[in-house]
């Protein structure tokens, strides 16, 4: 039974979803389901009915489907999955929906503006005709999260489009500009002027011509011998590009079907592989990645209404690496920044590395040279504050040093105007420290981005005590804007993910102290889907930047406590990693690894003088003792309150520390695994390690109540 309006079906509340007006000879049929007219219950249901009455009607020549509001429709709705793995009849399919599209007797025109994203394209593609907005972007995203297209969408787009293009989509994921989708075909016209009007126009110039329907086309299959080379590169790729993760290869599987197979039957290929993506953890892992990006927007004290300051001038101090990417990623964003730093020479290197940057994007097709050309107009090198007084915004991004630090502020407060906001990059120091030498504590916060940080997507933004909740609603509106994932955290040594790295990468160093070879280390944390492993990283970074922090922090160790010394051994060797082209590793002259065998004569020295016994350790262990690390230094965080939710941890760890995201970030992982086999491992590690490894409180009480860190959270947004 299918109907639409304000009525009940099977027990289902309906509201007026999908609208159907009538202009002359044209259905016009309006999707309304704020916010992105997702495919929710009670959509495919009106918009059958919309089609039923178009072809009962014979007045009517052809019908216009449109979305009301902000965009076309952008997929199934994701928040029904859950009922979806947990047996809800699959009578809301949409497959026999889009049938009946195709099979409709007067022409039905898709008329695209916003999205047409996942169910939202193959609901497209199942019309006769799709026309769109030049803004309009259309694609397959499902294997973000976890799962591939479930309508037919692995059928009707190589059909359209070709194998080549239809196997990108789906299994990378990436939309597709609607000039892009008219140049391949998938897009029949692109609209300048009103969508609906020349929709409208456009169905009534189509009513009398045979219309197409995508699911009997093969015109754009191509030959087996073709397809084969074009699947095994597919794989290849997805084998290198999405380490681990399933949903690739089986939205490769399913478009090769598509190839191989009568429609029906590729159709039958492909729900038997989207209900083993469904039902698996990667995509449990993957939604929850989808609603926490979303989550991590929202602080409890500072609301959605809360007014921001408008960001239209930047100024960014310092023009090192960190200095020079920050002011990339403003002026890609298309806001004009001042570049400081002391004088010409400095100036000049940083905005050399700036072009080099961007000559290189050129070079690998990221940006166009007009771009690019564009982008530097928007960089003002300058070696004084004399302008700072019209900016909105500073971020300081100097050396960590806590006096110079503070001496850049006070310059700051004397130079920028009332208003503004005065950020640090800092990583480590204390922002109500830097606050406190300014008249206005209020105006300072952290912000704190990732290297490369015009790659990188993470931006901790560090609240003050005093930061005020315009200037964080500010930062975390102006992270969307700058294309980064903005996650407010609170003013604790490390903030969140450098506080966590700090177990993490003691754990590295104590394995390889304990036997275990460099490589083999870093071999089983990449094997678990991390981008890099721990040792790897440190030599990335250099090994200098934590030896210098811990010899200044050394006086708050607590005295009998294990320290690793392997890399502070190796700091005094001068090995500092990739930069000297020595550290866990050694580097030839373009920087490519290479497992030294001084670093393991040394290191089993180092451990014999110290009297620390020599094992085999498994690869498991290791991930144990890294991973777990991660998670009982983030539930100390959780609950001292540095971190507003666990999924927030979850997101700071995928966007900024390379974190497989099928595995839902660490927190996740360790609700995945089971808490109380996390806990117990733990004492097991406290045991045999001492108190660096003493289980958080939290962690244990979670594990003791038999409760999870997403329930955790729920908990948490009640209480607020
Ligand atoms: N289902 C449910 N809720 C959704 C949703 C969806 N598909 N898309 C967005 N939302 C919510 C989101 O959680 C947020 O809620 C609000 O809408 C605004 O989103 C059958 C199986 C469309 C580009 O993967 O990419 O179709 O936080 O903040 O930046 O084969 O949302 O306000 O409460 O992101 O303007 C495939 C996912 C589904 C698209 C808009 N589709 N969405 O971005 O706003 S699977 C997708 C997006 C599928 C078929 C398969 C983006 C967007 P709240 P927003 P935005």
């Amino acid at each position: 039974m299918v109907v639409s309006g304000n009525k009940e079906i099977d027990g289902l509340p309906m509201t007026n979803l999908v609208r159907i007006t009538k202009d002359n000879d044209v259905a016009v049929i309006t999707i309304d389901n704020p916010p992105v007219n997702a495919l929710g219950p009670g959509v495919p249901e009106g918009i059958w009915k919309a089609i039923d009455e178009t072809n009962g009607d014979p007045a009517i020549k052809a019908a216009v489907v449109i979305g009301s509001g902000r965009t076309f429709v952008a997929g199934a709705d994701i928040k029904e999955f859950g009922k979806m793995t947990s047996g809800a009849s699959p009578r809301r399919s949409l497959l026999p929906l889009l049938l009946q599209i195709e099979n409709s007797g007067k022409p039905v025109v898709m008329a695209i503006h916003g999205n047409a994203f996942g169910g939202g394209l193959e609901l497209a593609m199942a019309g006769h005709y799709r026309i769109a907005s030049p803004t309009a972007q259309v694609g397959q995203p499902e294997v973000k999260l976890g799962i591939i297209p479930g309508a037919g969408g692995t059928q009707r787009l190589p059909r359209l489009v070709g194998v080549a293009k239809a196997v990108e989509m789906c299994a990378e994921g990436k939309p597709v500009s609607a000039l892009e989708a008219a140049t391949l075909g998938l897009i029949d016209r692109l609209i300048e002027g009103d969508l609906l009007t020349e929709a409208v126009a456009f169905a009534r110039e189509i009513a009398d011509k045979p219309a197409r329907k995508t699911r009997e086309r093969t015109e754009n299959l191509g030959t087996a011998a073709e397809n084969a080379v074009i699947f095994a590169s597919a794989r290849d790729v997805a084998g290198k590009k999405q380490r681990g993760m399933k949903a690739p290869l089986a939205a490769i599987d399913a478009v090769e079907a598509a190839t191989k197979l009568s429609f029906e039957q590729g159709c039958e290929a492909e729900a038997k592989l989207f209900t083993e993506c469904l039902f698996s953890d990667q995509s449990k892992a993957l939604i929850h990645v989808f609603f926490g990006e979303r989550e991590v927007a929202k602080i409890p004290d500072v609301p959605k209404e809360t007014p921001v300051i408008p960001v239209n001038r930047v100024a960014v101090v310092g023009s090192g690496t960190m200095g020079g990417g920050i002011a990339m990623v403003f002026a890609n964003a298309g806001i004009p920044v001042l570049l400081k730093d002391v004088d010409a020479a400095a100036l000049e290197l940083g905005m050399g590395k700036i072009r080099k940057n961007y000559a290189s994007s050129v070079q690998r097709g990221r940006f166009t040279q007009e771009f690019v050309d564009e982008r530097l107009r928007l960089i003002t090198p300058v070696n004084n504050y004399d302008a700072f007084s019209g900016v909105d915004m500073v971020v300081e991004a100097i050396f960590e040093g806590m006096a110079l630090k503070k001496s850049v502020f006070a310059e700051l407060d004397r130079s920028c105007r009332q208003g503004a906001i005065l950020a640090s990059n800092t990583s480590t120091l204390n922002i109500d420290e830097i606050a406190g030498t300014t008249s206005r504590p209020e105006a300072v916060i952290g912000t704190h981005f990732f290297s490369p940080a015009n790659v990188m997507r993470l931006l901790e933004i560090v609240r003050g005590k005093k930061s005020s909740k315009e200037v964080i609603a500010t930062c975390m509106q102006l992270s969307k804007k700058l294309g980064k994932i903005g996650v407010l955290v609170g003013n604790c040594r490390g903030f969140v993910g450098n506080r966590m790295f700090g177990p993490y990468r003691r754990e590295a160093q104590f394995l390889v102290e304990e036997g275990a070879d460099v490589e083999t280390v870093d071999q089983a944390l990449v094997e678990f889907g991390n981008a890099m492993g721990p040792l790897a990283t440190g030599d990335l970074a250099g090994l200098d930047v934590g030896w210098r922090i811990r010899k200044e922090y050394r006086h708050l160790e607590k005295p009998g406590v294990r320290q690793p010394f392997a890399e502070d051994r190796l700091c005094e060797l001068g090995r500092y990693g990739q930069k000297t082209l020595k550290g866990w590793y050694r580097y030839d002259e373009n920087r490519r690894a290479s497992a030294d065998p001084e670093v393991t004569a040394l290191v089993r020295q180092w451990s014999a003088d110290a009297g620390i016994p020599q094992r085999q350790i498994s690869a498991a262990e290791m991930v144990d003792r890294c991973v777990f690390a991660l998670v009982n230094e983030g539930a100390r965080i959780l609950e001292e309150g540095y971190a507003l939710r666990a999924v927030d941890i979850d997101i700071i760890y995928l966007n900024g520390y390379g974190f497989p995201a099928y595995r839902g970030g660490p927190m996740w992982y360790a609700d995945a695994v089971g808490l109380q086999k996390v806990y117990q491992r733990i004492c097991e590690f406290n045991q045999q390690h001492g108190e660096l490894w003493a289980p958080a409180p939290l962690l244990q009480r979670l594990a003791e109540t038999g409760k999870t860190f997403v329930e955790f959270d729920k908990e948490q947004v009640v209480a607020a």
